[in-house]
């Protein structure tokens, strides 16, 4: 292999340890972490929550339901376009999780949606809520509020580069 090449599987290799450290949470085989929502806008009554989930067990699992004191109910929902305009809707029977399989929250897809805020997110708090899994159980975590303008897609923000 060229040193081009050895540099960039040392660089995913360094990645790949930096999200190992970071892991969050963890109920039975499936580890959860990154977990945040974006600070509301005023007069925003929603938000969406986002997440990592990484199904290690050999057998599927689900997130089946979420739920939070911060909000008068939690949904799961997903994006889908339909004549070219996208249209949040609910995820029947929660997100499935499949063995050996990291399944992605982001925003344009998958995502946790807190209805009737009891209070706006704000920046640099944190949002408790619990996770219930069909198989791996339920787990207690906290999203952390980042900026507005915090976009992943874009900033490839990890958080490896500040330690
Ligand atoms: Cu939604």
């Amino acid at each position: 292999m060229n040193i081009r090449k050895f540099a960039l599987i040392a660089a995913l290799g360094l990645c790949t340890a930096g999200s190992a450290w970071a892991k969050d949470y963890k109920v039975g085989q499936v580890e959860i972490d990154d977990l945040w929502v974006r600070a509301s806008a005023p007069g925003q009554s929603n938000g969406a929550g986002y997440m990592d989930i990484d199904n290690d067990a050999k057998t599927a699992d689900r997130l089946v339901s979420v739920t939070s004191d911060a909000a008068e109910r939690v949904e799961l929902h997903t994006v889908q376009t339909e004549n070219g305009v996208s249209k949040m809707r609910q995820v029947e029977g929660g997100i499935a999780v499949p063995a050996d399989t990291e399944v992605k929250l982001s925003p344009g897809g998958y995502h946790v949606m807190f209805i009737k805020l009891r209070a706006p997110f704000k920046d640099g708090d944190t949002v408790p809520a619990t996770l219930k899994f069909e198989k791996a159980g339920e787990v207690a975590v906290q999203f952390k509020v980042k900026p507005a303008s915090h976009n992943p897609g874009m900033s490839h923000d990890h958080g490896a580069m500040k330690h």
